[in-house]
């Protein structure tokens, strides 16, 4: 079995719902369960500000799909929630990206992993840190709370 974390955001017709329905369908998955879920955050959006603020979580799953295939399932699960992909930074009725798969490196058209701008997002950090033990490392980038830019949980770890 194969750990793997998957980040969740939504800013659209009512994003508490999607979000709460998309880890079910991620629980749902064949050869898959959540074995972690993150509390849910409301934050600010990320790129252009004129959109509603999101509702953003993490979940820690454990699976036998290859990382390919879980892609192609979570963007199946993506297409239910009616997603269109009318603009890049745009709005969203659920996002669903891979994260961190097991402690791999790979680069493919269709998926980087670690995802490539995990370390700039305190959206994906901050609950990522909620569901790890505070010395957790990122593959490839090192500390998890060294990436992280508001300064309380830097503070109450001695960063
Ligand atoms: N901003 C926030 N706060 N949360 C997101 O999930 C999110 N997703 C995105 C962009 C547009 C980068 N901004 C975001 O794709």
């Amino acid at each position: 079995m194969n750990t793997v974390f998957i980040a969740l955001g939504s800013n659209q017709n009512n994003p508490i719902y999607h979000i709460e329905k998309g880890i079910k369908q991620i629980n749902h998955l064949s050869q898959t369960k959540v074995i972690k879920r993150s509390s849910l955050y409301v934050t600010k959006p990320v790129g252009p500000q004129n959109q509603p603020d999101y509702i953003n979580a993490v979940v820690k799953i454990s699976t036998s799909l290859k990382p390919l295939s879980l892609l192609d399932l979570l963007q199946e699960i993506e297409n239910k929630h009616h997603r269109k992909r009318l603009k890049r930074w745009g709005p969203r009725t659920l996002d669903l990206d891979i994260l961190i798969y097991n402690d791999m490196e790979m680069n493919h058209k269709r998926l980087t992993i670690p995802h490539p701008e995990m370390t700039n997002r305190d959206f994906v950090l901050i609950p990522l840190f909620e569901i790890t033990k505070y010395n957790f490392s990122i593959p490839k980038y090192g500390k998890l709370i060294h990436y992280i830019k508001i300064n309380t949980i830097g503070m109450m770890y001695g960063k």
